[in-house]
């Protein structure tokens, strides 16, 4: 492995260059990981506050019950990962278990700028957007347990939600693997005609596979309707991007492929929605691909297994100060479309929904041995 790739004592100062040739010694570049003046207190309010201007005007354009919709399943989305959590620590769900906390105005904001027959397909970071798609609570809690009422009756687990019926191809477990997956996927559509648009998600670190690359050039070479959505959380499992990437910015690597891209706020559910409104109509219209890098933050560990010791608990309170969720409820107040009332009882729909689909889980059970070898394909 890489000295570059290893924490570093910075003590013993090397003048060497990095090999990536831009310039820094390998010291300075753990260092500015370190310092992270971009966390600073003051920066985040003023981005917060720039993005709720920003929001307002976006929130004024759109449908009210939409914009209910959209609070509702990011507060779902919450409540439904801290009860993940909960009853993860109560042995009741196995494995690997990666939850989605700090990144729900991405999933929400893009996926509720599509229609249903438009598909999706994941990474492992998948319980939420699954919801979003339109399962329901009880089937992915029931698929964490690894019980016969799961959404694929228990064989699949956190990792690999799938319907056929609502177009949500996975759940994968392989870093980049979906992007593959993704692009055939919009190369189908585009064969059949269907009129079908793709939304493939993929973390940051998946970027620096060759798969990405050379999904990429084949989506824009052949003119598929996909629109990948690069959910940059800024982490892979205890690696930052900093010290993961040579050239930071994601979206510009689609320029290499003259593919459309942007840069969008993932704390921002609206600058998410108006961002994959203008790449779903290039894809349904033109048959067009775009990238899009949303940057947001993973507030809890890779995954439930994660100690997390790469990183301060001061670096997570600061990108706390920007949560979704609370950036879009004030906007939504100062635009007059809710009130206090209506948040609790949002709130308390979600709770109700949440506990409705504990109990499912809890009362659905294991699947029987005679499925033991069932839909085994290997
Ligand atoms: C091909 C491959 N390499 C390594 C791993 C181990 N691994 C699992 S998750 C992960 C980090 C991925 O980070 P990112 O793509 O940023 O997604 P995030 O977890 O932040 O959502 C790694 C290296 C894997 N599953 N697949
Ligand atoms: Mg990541």
């Amino acid at each position: 492995m890489p000295k570059a790739a290893t924490r570093q004592k910075t003590g013993a100062k090397s003048t060497k260059s990095s090999p990536n040739g831009s310039g820094k010694t390998l010291e300075s570049v753990v260092e500015a990981h370190q310092d992270k003046d971009f966390y600073e207190v003051e920066k985040a309010k003023a981005e917060y506050n720039a993005r709720r201007a920003s929001q307002l005007t976006a929130i004024k354009k759109t449908d009210k019950k939409l914009l209910r919709k959209m609070l509702y399943e990011m507060v779902l989305g919450r409540r439904f990962e801290e009860k993940c959590a909960e009853v993860y620590r109560m042995g009741k769900i196995g494995g690997f278990c990666h939850l989605y906390i700090g990144q729900e105005a991405i999933g929400v904001g893009s996926m509720l700028a599509i229609e249903p027959k438009d598909m999706v397909v994941t990474s492992y970071r998948d319980h939420v957007q699954a919801i979003i798609k339109g399962m329901t609570p009880e089937s992915v809690l029931a698929e964490l347990y690894g019980k016969e009422g799961g959404c694929v009756g228990g064989k699949g687990g956190s990792m690999h939600m799938f319907s056929k019926e609502l177009e949500f191809f996975g759940g994968h477990g392989i870093v980049g693997g979906q992007i593959g997956v993704g692009t055939g996927m919009a190369y189908a559509a585009k064969y059949k005609n269907s009129g079908q648009v793709v939304l493939c998600f993929f973390g940051e670190a998946a970027v620096n596979q060759g798969i990405f690359h050379e999904s990429l050039n084949m989506a824009q070479l052949w003119k598929l309707p996909c629109i990948y959505i690069c959910e940059n959380n800024q982490y892979g499992m205890g690696t930052s991007q900093e010290r993961a990437m040579s050239a930071r910015s994601i979206a510009k690597k689609a320029d290499s492929y003259e593919m459309a891209n942007e840069f969008v706020d993932g704390m921002d559910v609206m600058a998410v929605r108006e961002a994959t409104l203008r790449a779903v109509e290039r894809a349904r219209d033109e048959s067009l691909p775009t990238l899009l890098e949303v940057r947001a933050y993973r507030y809890m560990g890779h995954s439930m297994s994660d100690p997390g010791n790469y990183r301060t608990r001061d670096e997570i309170l600061k990108y706390q100060e920007r949560d979704p969720i609370v950036l879009f409820k004030d906007s939504l107040k100062e635009a007059k479309v809710l009130t206090d009332k209506d948040f609790d009882e949002i709130e308390q729909e979600a709770v109700d929904a949440v506990a409705a689909a504990v109990k499912f889980a809890d009362e659905s059970p294991f699947p029987a041995e005679s499925e033991l070898m069932t839909h085994v394909y290997a």
